[in-house]
């Protein structure tokens, strides 16, 4: 049978009902959510999850990375499955659907599907990776850089966040260390669908961001010791100023993103100085630096003059400095049949669209590396994301969900 034609939507307000439901769980402060991963509120989100996938009909898988796989049975067993999806964890002041658009849009998709009778011959599987934030637990997109075979299972599992917990003792407390090998799952194919987080699509008035490349990252955690000692009666000359060098190494990171211009970000995003007293000055900060860009060789060459540059400020201040690497990966370039069936089903759908890089980094990117990925992006209002406010249109949400189906049903081959 030919994959179906444009008549076939989703239900556009269960979609949005779900995304209410689960934004009900680890509720923020201003409207989005604080559902950091291996939280309590993270295992009330998956067991929701959980439930919603088994009243599906599909029969759930968990890998020791505690990453859930539901999959729906195709007509050919021996076909390795499409999967799509996504994380369920959120930033810390996180919005509704960075993330859960991407897992509860694939659950969409499935129960259209259902609906409709309609069967595939590869199996399907909707994914919620663990740990995509990599804020509680450094770095980012944790469990599927396992799952690619890029980070270590007992790197992930050591990770601590910032009152020392372990990563594997949490996926152990809330009771989710899966019994699957990490990465032992072949895929035919993954589809993500994510909001872009940024103003493109917005701006350019495009439903669909078609989504050819994602930026590479370098996440840098650099240590500054100094000396602490009394605010008011060390005399200027006197101090080795550790909250100085942080702020200078962050201005100067700033500065040499903007001197890399075009497509180069960068920024500091998490700071701490010891002993944070207000009448102290900070003996030790520790600091992560977070750079990216679309072009390898300007994300190296950045990585290096921040390098240099820290390492001057350090001597300047007569500071020590130890700067660690963090988290990276690539720039990536997504599969070209993958992103082709994305275009086909915006096309086919008449919805507006656009080919964009990605500038945040996803669970796709990750396993783009051992099968053929690619993603699709709605656009967010004011492309604002890692707010609270976080906003995206019901519309939107659908159009990226109806290509989702459309594109995963042409890779999944419909039968019957
Ligand atoms: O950092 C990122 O780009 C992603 O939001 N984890
Ligand atoms: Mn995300
Ligand atoms: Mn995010």
């Amino acid at each position: 049978m030919s994959a179906p034609g444009e008549n076939l939507r989703i239900n556009s307000a269960r979609l949005w009902d779900a995304i209410m439901e689960m934004a009900k769980i680890g509720p923020g402060v201003a409207g989005g959510n604080n559902r950091q991963t291996l939280t309590d509120a993270d295992a009330q989100g998956r067991r929701l999850f959980q439930s919603w996938c088994e009243a599906a009909g599909m029969t759930m898988g968990v890998d020791a990375m505690g990453t859930m796989f539901a999959t729906r049975a195709g007509t050919d067993p021996e076909a390795l499955p499409v999967y799509m999806g996504s994380h369920l964890d959120t930033q810390p002041t996180g919005g509704k659907y960075d993330g859960v658009l991407g897992v509860l849009g694939a659950l969409e998709a499935v129960r259209t599907m259902n609906d409709l009778g309609i069967k595939t011959r590869h199996p399907i599987v909707v994914t919620n990776w663990t740990n995509e934030e990599g804020t509680r637990f450094a770095p980012a997109m944790l469990a599927s850089g396992v799952f690619a075979g890029v980070l270590k299972q007992d790197y992930a599992y050591g990770r601590q966040d910032a009152e020392g917990k372990s990563f594997g003792d949490e996926l152990k407390r809330i009771g989710w260390v899966g019994d699957e090998k990490v990465g032992a799952r072949k895929m035919h194919a993954m589809f993500e669908l994510h909001i872009e987080q940024g103003p493109i699509l917005e701006a350019e008035g495009r439903e669909i961001g078609v989504v050819t490349h994602g930026q590479g990252l370098w996440w840098l955690q650099v240590t500054l010791t100094g000396r602490e000692s009394h605010t008011g009666s060390t005399p200027m000359n006197m101090r080795v100023n550790a909250g100085l060098g942080m702020a200078r190494i962050t201005e100067a990171v700033h500065e040499i993103a903007m001197a890399n211009q075009p497509n180069a970000v960068g920024a500091v995003g998490q700071a701490n100085v010891y002993p944070n007293s207000r009448n102290v000055i900070p003996g030790k900060a520790v600091f992560t630096i977070d750079i990216r860009s679309p072009q390898l060789a300007k994300l190296n060459v950045m990585r290096e003059e921040i390098e240099l540059a820290a390492a001057q400020i350090a001597r300047d201040l007569g500071l020590g400095i130890e700067i660690e690497p963090a988290g990276h990966f690539d720039p990536v370039t997504f599969d070209e049949g993958c992103v082709k069936a994305v275009r086909n089903a915006a096309e086919k759908l008449g919805y507006s669209h656009m080919d964009i890089v990605s500038g945040a980094g996803h669970d796709a990117c990750w396993i783009n590396k051992v099968a053929p990925t690619a993603m699709i992006m709605c656009p967010c209002v004011d492309g604002l994301s890692h707010n609270e406010a976080e906003e995206i249109s019901p519309e939107w949400a659908a159009a990226g969900t109806d290509v989702l189906l459309h594109a995963v049903l042409e890779t999944a081959e419909v039968v019957g």
